[in-house]
C-alpha cells in the first residue's frame, strides 16, 4: 500500500477529512502535512527502512499526520495505548526495539523518563514536521508498515505485524461490504491502538473519502447532542458502548432519549463488534432506535473476518458469513474441516488480511499457522448458514469492555504483591463489561488484603481496565493431579 492508496488523500481535495472539536481539516490539507511529517522523519534518508516509531497520541490530528508519516516513509507505525501503565510500556517499547517515540505536551512529559532510560529519542509532532517536501521513497505493498500489541495466553502481550498489503486488504474488503461512501460521516471514540478504531473507523473513513469526528475519550454528552443533530449516518462501537448509552438513557429525561434514538434512527449503519453482542442488547438496540446492529467478527490478526451482510438478514446472536476475500473454516481438535452444521470447531482464516507475524518471535508465529491457516482460538459453529460464536478455546483470555486481555498477564503482576502467595485470574460474565475480571488470591501466612489496597497498588503498574474488579479470598486454589490450577472449578464457585 503506498500513500496513493488512500485515493482521497491528495494534493487540493478540499472535502472535509478530519474534525477534531471546532477544527476542520480537508483531505487536502492532512495530505500536506503527512508530506512534510514523513519528510522530517527521513531527515535526509531516503528510507526509514522499518524503522520502528511508536507513538502516543490519542485520536487526532496529528495521530493520522504521525501515523500516515511513518507509513510514507518507509517506517513500522507503533500507536500505544495513551492509557497504558509505563511497566506495559517498557515492554512494547523494549520488545519492539523502538528507536524514536512521537507525544506531544503532557504525554510528552509522562515519556521522558522511560525514553531516556530506553535511549528513545522522544519528539513532538511539531518537532519533526519539516517545512518543505522532500522525494519520498517507494513503498511496496509487503513491506511491514504497523505492529499492533495484542495479549494471549503468554504473560507477556505479542507484538502483531502487519504489511501494507494486509492493511489494504483489511481496509477494502470492508468499503465493499459495508458500502462504505464519500456520503459518510462517522465519530471515532474508540482506542487507537486496536484494530477497531483503527482500521474499521479511521482507515476505512480516510479511505473511503468520509469524514472521521474525532473524539480522544467516549464522551456521552458530546457524541449524543451530535447524534441529535443528525451528524453521523455510521456508528461503530463495542457492545460495551451501547450499553453505557442504555444506561445513560436512564438517567436523563424521556424528552432526550427519544431525541437521541431519533438521531440514530436514520443512520444507514450501527455496528457492534470487539466482542459478543448478547441478543437482549440486539433487540433493546432495534426497540429503541430501529436499528439492526450488524454484528462482525475480527482479530487484531485478521483484521474483520467474518461478518453479518449489509443488505440481507443481520441475525442477531450471529457474526455472519466470511467477507469477500477472507476464507473461514472450522476445524475439530484433530484439524480435521468441519463440513456439518451445528459442529463446533476453531475458526481458522486465511488471505491477505492475515498480518505476517509476531515481532521477533517465529516460535509463536509458527505455532499459530497450520497448514497455512491462522489459527484464532475462536470456537464457532456454522447454524443454518451463519457463523454463531460459542467462546474461546483458552479460559485464561479474557474480553472485558473489548479489550482482550490475558488472565496470566494479571497474574504475573498480581503475584508480586507482598501478602500473595497464590492467585488465579477468570473472566465473569457482566452486563455491562460482557466479562469482568476476577481474582481469587491465597494469602501469605498471617497477610491480610482489601480490595481497595490492591486496586491502589496496581495503579502505574497495569491499565485500568485490566485491574480486578473484585477478589475472593480463597484458601487454596483448586489443582488436578498435576498441579495445574483447574479455573473450571474457580467458575463454579462464583
Ligand atoms: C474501565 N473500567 C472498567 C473496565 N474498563 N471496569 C471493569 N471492566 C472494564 N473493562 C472502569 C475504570 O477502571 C473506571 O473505574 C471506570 O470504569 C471508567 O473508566 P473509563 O476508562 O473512563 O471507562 P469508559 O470511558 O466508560 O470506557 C469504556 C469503553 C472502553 C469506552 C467501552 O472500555 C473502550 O474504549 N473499549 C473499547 C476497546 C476497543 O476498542 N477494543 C477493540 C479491540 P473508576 O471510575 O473506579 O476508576 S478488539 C479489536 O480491535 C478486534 C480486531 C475487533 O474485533 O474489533
Ligand atoms: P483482539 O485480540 O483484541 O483483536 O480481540 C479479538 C477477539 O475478540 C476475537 O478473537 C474474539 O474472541 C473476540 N471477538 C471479536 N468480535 C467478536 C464477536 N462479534 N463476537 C464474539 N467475540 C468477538
Amino acid at each position: 500500500m503506498s500513500e496513493n492508496s488512500f485515493p482521497h488523500l491528495s494534493n487540493g481535495n478540499k472535502k472535509t477529512a478530519l474534525v477534531e472539536g471546532d477544527n476542520k481539516y480537508s483531505y487536502g490539507e492532512v495530505n500536506n502535512r503527512i508530506d512534510r511529517f514523513a519528510t522530517g522523519l527521513l531527515n535526509g534518508k531516503d528510507d526509514l527502512r522499518e524503522e520502528r516509531i511508536a507513538f502516543f497520541i490519542p485520536a487526532s490530528l496529528d495521530y493520522v499526520t504521525t501515523m500516515h508519516g511513518i507509513w510514507r516513509a518507509g517506517g513500522i507505525a507503533v500507536p500505544l495505548n495513551v492509557a497504558s501503565a509505563v511497566a506495559e510500556l517498557d515492554h512494547y517499547l523494549s520488545s519492539a526495539s523502538v528507536t524514536r517515540m512521537v507525544a506531544n505536551g503532557d504525554y510528552q512529559e509522562s515519556l521522558r523518563g522511560l525514553c531516556a532510560e530506553l535511549n528513545i529519542e522522544l519528539v513532538s509532532v511539531d518537532d519533526v514536521l519539516a517545512d518543505d517536501i522532500r522525494e519520498l521513497p517507494e513503498i511496496i505493498p509487503d513491506r511491514r508498515a504497523m505492529m499492533l500489541f495484542t495479549s494471549g495466553t503468554t504473560n507477556k502481550p505479542k507484538g502483531v505485524v502487519s504489511t501494507h498489503k494486509t492493511i489494504n486488504a483489511q481496509i477494502t474488503t470492508l468499503i465493499d461490504a459495508w458500502s462504505w461512501s464519500e456520503e459518510d460521516v462517522i465519530p471515532l471514540f474508540l482506542p487507537v491502538h486496536h484494530i477497531h478504531g483503527i482500521i474499521n473507523i479511521l482507515s476505512c473513513g480516510l479511505w473511503a473519502g468520509a469524514t472521521v469526528h474525532l473524539y480522544s475519550k467516549f464522551d456521552i454528552p458530546k457524541i449524543t447532542s451530535e447524534i441529535i443533530d443528525g451528524t453521523y449516518n455510521v456508528f461503530m462501537a463495542v457492545p460495551t458502548i451501547y450499553v453505557k448509552l442504555i444506561q445513560y438513557f436512564d438517567t436523563i429525561d424521556k424528552e432526550q432519549v427519544d431525541k437521541i434514538c431519533d438521531g440514530f434512527r436514520p443512520m444507514r449503519l450501527n455496528i457492534s463488534g470487539s466482542a459478543a453482542c448478547p441478543v437482549k442488547l440486539f433487540n433493546q438496540w432495534k426497540e429503541l432506535t430501529g436499528q439492526i446492529l450488524l454484528e462482525r467478527y475480527g482479530m487484531t490478526e485478521i483484521g474483520m473476518g467474518i461478518s453479518n451482510p449489509y443488505d440481507a438478514e443481520r441475525r442477531a446472536g450471529h457474526v455472519g458469513q466470511p467477507l469477500p476475500g477472507v476464507e473461514a473454516q472450522l476445524f475439530d481438535e484433530d484439524d480435521n474441516l468441519i463440513t456439518e452444521e451445528n459442529t463446533p470447531g476453531e475458526i481458522r482464516i486465511k488471505g491477505d488480511n492475515v498480518f505476517l507475524e509476531y515481532w521477533d518471535n517465529e516460535k509463536a508465529t509458527i505455532e499459530s499457522f497450520k497448514d497455512g491457516w491462522f489459527c484464532t482460538g475462536d470456537v464457532a459453529v456454522l447454524d443454518d448458514g451463519y457463523y454463531r460464536i460459542m467462546g474461546r478455546s483458552s479460559i485464561d483470555i479474557i474480553k472485558s469492555g473489548g479489550y482482550k486481555l490475558s488472565a496470566l498477564e494479571i497474574e504475573g503482576v498480581l503475584l508480586t504483591h507482598p501478602s500473595v502467595s497464590e492467585v488465579a485470574v477468570i473472566g465473569v460474565e457482566d452486563e455491562t463489561w460482557g466479562e469482568s475480571v476476577l481474582a481469587f488470591i491465597g494469602l501469605n501466612d498471617g497477610a491480610e488484603l482489601k480490595y481497595d489496597d490492591l486496586k491502589k497498588w496496581c495503579d502505574g503498574k497495569m491499565s485500568s481496565y485490566k485491574i480486578p474488579k473484585d477478589i475472593k479470598i480463597i484458601d487454596a486454589l483448586p489443582r488436578n493431579a498435576m498441579g495445574k490450577v483447574t479455573k473450571p472449578d474457580l467458575k463454579k464457585l462464583v
